[in-house]
């Protein structure tokens, strides 16, 4: 029988916890001996220390032809709020974050109807030259498989390009959860789920470090979940490419998706964290996107196995257009603060986790 305690002694000996035992957990109310277990995961993996990144994100476009059912952000051509970023603005942004002490700028945004590929891999070349310190981390699976349709170009082909201007690992994005059904329900102009995991093993294999993302609190069920989960950690064993696991809240507001919740709890919150925390073994950084759970979750989530926490980020689109009630940036000294209240020693990285400076 799966109980706490099993499942404590497996963890406590090392040893990795089956679907079952994470779908116990999830079923499970004991939030404080969930939270002690992912704890002391965390605490073996990556002692008291909590990165933080100084970054700045950059969507060129809202401009969409998917029309995901949860996305706010997104617009089709013509619509009021659509736009476009002219190539001296994207410039002018990563040139702004390099002289305010960003390493990193995360570029994702639209399936533009008529943009060139070219335009992409210009645009990684003028950050390049503009703003030669930034890591330019930058289109998730969902985009690389578009460019790859509308060049004409094999997928591999579409790396070795983006590469060869400047990208310098890809975000976590798209995934939503890994679940056919769901995709269905939620994204259904979307790839597949197995078509997403694809590209990033292609990605990993390319060189190319990647996030991985889980957006929930909408239609999906805890085993979906799950199922996203074994899923990525299935494909980390193979390729130990992946960087750090993000779960995106969900953010209600402005999205066709017609729910009766309003928004995940901060209960959940904790759980999904920490349940990640125990689940992926194989996963170094769990990541609290402090946009989607607001600063206060963000910070109780570092003592439920939380090592990271994003970021300084600066305007914010995707989540502040569902309707997101965090501020749009946090200064670095807002980071260290609050890493440092919660008893933790904060760390500045780099995008690819070397440390810059502990605080
Ligand atoms: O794929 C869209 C999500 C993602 C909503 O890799 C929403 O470091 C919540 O992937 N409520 C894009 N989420 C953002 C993303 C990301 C963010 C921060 C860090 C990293 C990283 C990656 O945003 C999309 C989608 O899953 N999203 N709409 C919404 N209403
Ligand atoms: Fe387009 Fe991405 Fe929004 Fe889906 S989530 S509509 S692919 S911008």
């Amino acid at each position: 029988m799966i109980t706490l305690k099993t499942i404590s002694k497996k963890v406590n000996d090392g040893k990795r916890i089956s679907p079952n035992e994470a779908l116990f957990l999830f079923e499970s109310n004991d939030l404080f001996g969930i939270g002690e277990l992912a704890a002391l995961v965390n605490e073996r993996t990556n002692g008291p220390h909590v990165f933080f990144n100084v970054n700045r994100h950059i969507n060129p476009t809202n401009i969409c032809v998917n029309r995901c059912a949860f996305c706010a952000f997104s617009r089709t051509a013509g619509d009021d709020g659509a736009y476009t970023l002219a190539l001296d603005e994207i410039c002018r942004m990563a040139r702004e974050a390099e002289g305010e002490g960003a390493t990193e700028v995360h570029i994702v945004g639209g399936l533009h109807p008529d943009l060139a590929f070219e335009f992409y891999e210009e645009t990684l070349r003028a950050i390049r030259h503009t703003a030669p310190k930034l890591h330019i981390k930058a289109f998730t699976a969902v985009e690389i498989e578009y460019f790859s349709r509308i060049s004409g170009l094999t997928i591999e082909q579409v790396f070795e390009r983006l590469i060869s201007a400047g990208l310098g690992s890809m975000p976590g994005g798209g995934a939503e959860i890994l679940v056919e059904e769901v995709r269905q329900k939620i994204c259904p102009e979307k790839i597949s789920g197995a078509r997403w995991l694809e590209i990033i093993r292609l990605a990993h294999l390319a060189g190319l470090k990647t996030n991985a993302t889980m957006l929930y609190g909408h239609v999906e069920t805890v085993a979906d979940r799950v199922a996203h989960m074994e899923i990525l950690r299935n494909l980390q064993d193979q390729t130990g490419g992946f960087q750090a696991f993000i779960p995106l809240a969900f953010q209600t507001e402005n999205s066709d998706l017609k729910l009766d919740i309003k928004g995940t709890s901060g209960l959940d919150d904790l759980k999904t964290l920490a349940i990640a925390r125990i689940f992926l073994d194989n996963f170094h950084h769990i990541k609290a996107y402090w946009i989607m759970l607001g600063e206060k979750i963000a910070q109780v989530s570092l003592a439920f196995g939380v090592n990271d926490l994003d970021g300084t980020v600066i305007e914010e689109k995707i989540g502040h257009g569902a309707g997101a009630k965090s501020p749009q940036t946090l200064t670095k000294e807002g980071i260290i603060r609050l890493i440092r209240k919660a008893g933790k020693t904060p760390v500045e990285r780099d995008t690819l986790y070397n440390p810059i400076c502990s605080f």
